[in-house]
């Protein structure tokens, strides 16, 4: 039955709301009613251009997550050792008395800084995600510089063009040829697909992927070039080489729109496609053949993802790979250029909800990919400051989705570190708490989402009614703050539909009520402003083949208190291929990715029953020559390892991954491993260059059956 005759027949009533979750996709919703608790499918809006009527399976089945028989319902306070898996129930009033008393000690022993809030994109609300920054500021508290998702990717980016956005996303559907680099589209943002197919559909466009293995994204392409992780910067090179030698670059636009275009042509002179070829692993007919499509189809759009920046020197390769288009000229044309992100448009005030104006610039901030790190005291991590003795978090999972997972884990078991985490389910993290909070969900509360990868920004207001127990991160941020003396200061006291009516009203957008009908509202500036065609972002109007690496404000920046990260000197003039990655040696011959699962978002969904069986357990994809090598059998017992530790999984044999490649999708769990201990053990803290991030899928592993 479709969605309409289903609505029909059942009379159902339809709630309208927007997926809260770490998607770049931020889907309009249809949510289907059945009582003032109970939900029923969840469809995506066929009137919204981008979500064009489609959402990924994991949330058109949310009723299984949010009438899940584990939701937390009641709030818990530690009995017996940490860990151990103890707790006694306890009512509101008296759990958050004692994260108030915990922290007052804290902040009475160390000073304000020892407290550390730590939060991310579990929901991508406005209010709801970004309101803890507001008890920061008011406390003095240590602040968070959330670099694990975005920080390389969007680095790079900025480096190039000076501004983080680009054409319209749906004018992907207008494209002759979508170049999908390094995002699993299908897997992770699956509107991406609903425009790119349009476009294969109604103009024969090509569809080329670029990746590390044959994922299902590769599948649906035309063309599929499968590179050794970490070298797409390379491929970039020997592409913008052919474009020169064969005179297929723009001359015209490079002139007007670029640097220095001839400083980029005699750094290229000697990256050939040969060269490329034994970097890459790719044939240089291979690479030549892509070179030509590019160089031929005035109309073709980069869609460049996260993916690809997850190495050591992903900053350094989006950056490469998103200068292809600038010597192509594709950008002039509708239908071409890049795109990988609309943060830059679509930007809400969100001062008041976050108590900027209460911010002092002299306290520290954390790097939140270094939690191992920073929790278990290394002095670099902590910038000279007090340990972190403290910790609120809300919207994350850093004990199962943080690198270096061994120091993570050590970290909360610590004696003297107070930790709440307000959680909807009993996760990794929240079995290391002191104080476990129940969470609602997105559709139990008022919030506002920005699209990410779209240019909408939606409303998700309350739709039902939480379980007895829950209550949201708001009334959480709002109850501390009274008991912490802070709940006169500006920003608080006011509830989310007053904090979304202000964010809405600023940006002349009406209020929550007239937004309510309207639902969403598209920002996507002009043709002129989002082709760049009057100019790039930097003063000077050009794109930047020659990155300011370390002097450019990148709007994902850390504070100039945290200076510059990792090894910064080593950081290319012009596009490269720079061997920042973990190369393999004699020890570590394989070289491993931690690519995100189909029915899992991050460490969300793998609660629901129908995401487990489809993902079915822990496994490594492998090629089957390498698993000959090895003596390792389909389904065999594997242990990857490297200096950082060790974790068993099951073999995958699978002939679309590269030799000396092996990929485990997604972050399982950490209680799904055996002994307990996740993807994350074999992931690294180090900082890349030149603003951090999470270098998750670049690992060099030993691979054995395990003993
Ligand atoms: N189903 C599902 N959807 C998700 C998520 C999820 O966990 N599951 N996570 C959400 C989040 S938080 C984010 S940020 C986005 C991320 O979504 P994407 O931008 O798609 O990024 P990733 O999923 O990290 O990786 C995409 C692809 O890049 C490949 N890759 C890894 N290294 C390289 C490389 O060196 N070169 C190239 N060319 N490819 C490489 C990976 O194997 C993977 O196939 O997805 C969101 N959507
Ligand atoms: N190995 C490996 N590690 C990775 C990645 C990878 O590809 N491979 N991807 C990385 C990336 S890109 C990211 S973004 C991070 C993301 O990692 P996390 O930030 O942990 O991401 P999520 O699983 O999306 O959300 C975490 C939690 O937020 C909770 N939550 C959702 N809504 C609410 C709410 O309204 N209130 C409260 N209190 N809680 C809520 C959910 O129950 C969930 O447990 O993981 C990173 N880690
Ligand atoms: S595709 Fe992404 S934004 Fe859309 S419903 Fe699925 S998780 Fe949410
Ligand atoms: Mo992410």
């Amino acid at each position: 039955m479709n969605q309409h005759a289903r609505i029909a027949q059942a009379k159902l009533r339809i709630g309208h709301s927007a997926c809260p979750h770490d998607c770049p996709s931020t889907c309009a919703l249809d949510v289907e009613l059945l009582d003032e608790r109970t939900i029923g499918r969840v469809h995506g809006a066929k009137a919204n251009t981008y979500t064009a009527g489609v959402v990924c399976a994991k949330v058109a089945r949310y009723a299984d997550r949010v009438h899940h028989p584990d939701r937390l319902l009641k709030p818990l306070v530690r009995l017996g050792a940490k860990g151990e898996g103890g707790w006694k129930e306890s009512s509101w009033e008296a759990a958050l008395d004692l994260v108030a008393e915990k922290f007052i000690a804290a902040e009475g022993k160390y000073g304000g800084e020892t407290v550390w809030p730590y939060f991310y994109a579990g929901t991508m609300g406005l209010v709801q995600r970004d309101g803890i920054n507001r008890l920061r500021h008011a406390k003095k508290y240590s602040g968070f510089f959330g670099s694990i998702c975005t920080n390389l990717a969007w680095t790079g980016w900025m480096m190039g063009t000076g501004k983080l956005a680009g054409p319209d996303p749906r004018e992907m559907a207008k494209s002759d040829c979508v170049v999908i680099w390094g995002t699993n589209a299908v897997v992770t943002q699956v509107n991406v697909m609903t425009h790119a197919i349009h476009a294969r559909k109604q103009r024969g466009a090509k569809i080329v992927v670029i990746d590390i293995y044959d994922n299902a994204t590769m599948k649906q392409a035309d063309m599929g070039l499968l590179l050794k992780p970490g070298t797409d910067g390379a491929l970039a090179c020997a592409v913008m080489h052919i474009l020169f030698r064969d005179g297929l670059a723009d001359r015209d636009y490079l002139e007007k729109y670029t640097d220095d275009p001839k400083g980029l042509e005699a750094h290229l002179a000697d990256r050939t496609p040969e060269w490329a070829a034994a970097i890459t692993g790719l044939s240089a007919a291979e690479i030549e053949a892509f070179a030509r499509l590019v160089g031929t189809t005035k109309r073709t759009f980069f869609r460049l993802g996260y993916g690809f920046s997850r190495q050591r020197n992903g900053a350094v390769n989006m950056h490469a790979a998103l200068s292809v288009a600038a010597v192509t000229g594709c950008w002039q044309y509708e239908g071409g250029g890049a795109f990988h992100s609309n943060s830059g448009i679509l930007k809400l005030n969100t001062d008041l909800v976050e108590g900027s104006r209460l911010r002092d610039p002299d306290i520290r901030y954390l790097d939140q990919s270094r939690i191992g790190p920073v929790l278990t005291g290394a002095a670099d991590a902590l910038f000279g400051g007090p340990p972190v003795t403290a910790m609120l978090i809300q919207n994350t999972n850093p004990a199962n989705v943080a690198p270096e997972q061994r120091l993570v884990k050590r970290g909360f078991l610590r004696d003297d570190l107070f930790t709440c985490v307000h959680e909807q389910f009993m996760t990794d993290t929240a079995k290391l708490a002191d104080v476990v909070l129940p969470a609602t969900m997105f559709l139990e509360h008022d919030d506002i989402y920005k699209g990410g990868g779209n240019q909408h920004v939606t409303l998700g207001p309350k739709l039902i009614d939480p379980p007895e127990g829950p209550r949201t991160n708001h009334f959480v941020i709002e109850e501390l703050a009274k008991r912490l003396g802070v709940a006169d200061r500006p920003g608080f006291g006011l509830t989310e539909r007053e904090h979304i009516d202000i964010m809405l009203e600023k940006k002349g957008l009406g209020s929550f009520d007239t937004f309510r009908e309207r639902r969403w509202a598209d920002l996507q500036p002009e043709f002129e402003a989002a082709h760049f065609v009057k100019g790039f972002g930097h003063p000077d109007g050009k794109y930047r083949f020659r990155p300011d690496w370390t002097g450019t404000p990148a709007s994902n920046r850390p504070p100039k208190s945290m200076g510059i990260f990792g090894p910064h000197q080593r950081l290319p003039e012009f596009p490269d291929h720079v061997d920042l990655i973990e190369v393999t040696d004699a020890e570590h011959p394989f070289r491993l990715a931690t690519s995100p699962a189909r029915n899992f978002l991050n460490s969300s969904f793998t609660e629901t029953p129908v995401s487990i069986a489809r993902e079915i357990r822990p496994q490594l994809l492998i090629h089957p020559e390498d698993a000959e090598t090895l003596g390792l059998g389909e389904g065999a017992r594997v242990e990857v390892g490297n200096r950082r530790g060790e974790v068993v999984l099951h073999a995958k044999l699978f002939d679309g991954v590269r030799r000396g490649v092996v990929i485990a999708e997604g972050v399982w769990p950490n209680s799904a491993h055996e002994r307990g201990e996740g993807i994350n053990v074999l992931t690294g803290a180090d900082a890349p260059a030149p603003y951090g991030g999470a270098a998750v899928h670049d690992n060099k592993v030993w691979v054995r059956v395990a003993a």
